[in-house]
């Protein structure tokens, strides 16, 4: 089971939107975060995000953390989806280096 740990008006609604393309079958949990910018939240508990970030995704259990390795640890478990280009893929390369920029 995929868990998403998603605070909302954050970076963690960029997966809902992958999730979704991906017709991936999961599951949010929304959690607070502190907000610098209005100096409001607070870290949560709930969240398994080792600095109390999101996004944060668990897989069975297995805890994902940082945009970028969220991004292609979901394009890489769903290939049919046709969204990240596979090990072979000559655009490959690319791929990683726009994910990384
Ligand atoms: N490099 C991380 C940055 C994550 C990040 O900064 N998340 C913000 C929300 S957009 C956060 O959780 N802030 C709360 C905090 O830093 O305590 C990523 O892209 O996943």
């Amino acid at each position: 089971m995929l868990t998403l740990f998603h605070a909302p008006r954050s970076r963690s609604t960029r997966f809902i939107w992958l999730l979704e393309e991906l017709g991936a079958s999961y599951e949010i949990r929304t959690v607070d975060i502190y907000r610098a910018v209005s100096n409001t939240g607070a870290r949560d508990p709930a969240n398994p995000h080792p600095h109390g970030q999101v996004p944060a995704l668990t897989d069975d259990g297995v805890l994902i953390t940082e945009s970028a390795a969220i991004a292609l640890y979901l394009t890489d478990k769903f290939p049919a989806a046709g969204l990240g280009p596979t090990v072979g893929d000559p655009l490959r390369g690319p791929y990683l280096s726009w994910l990384a920029y």
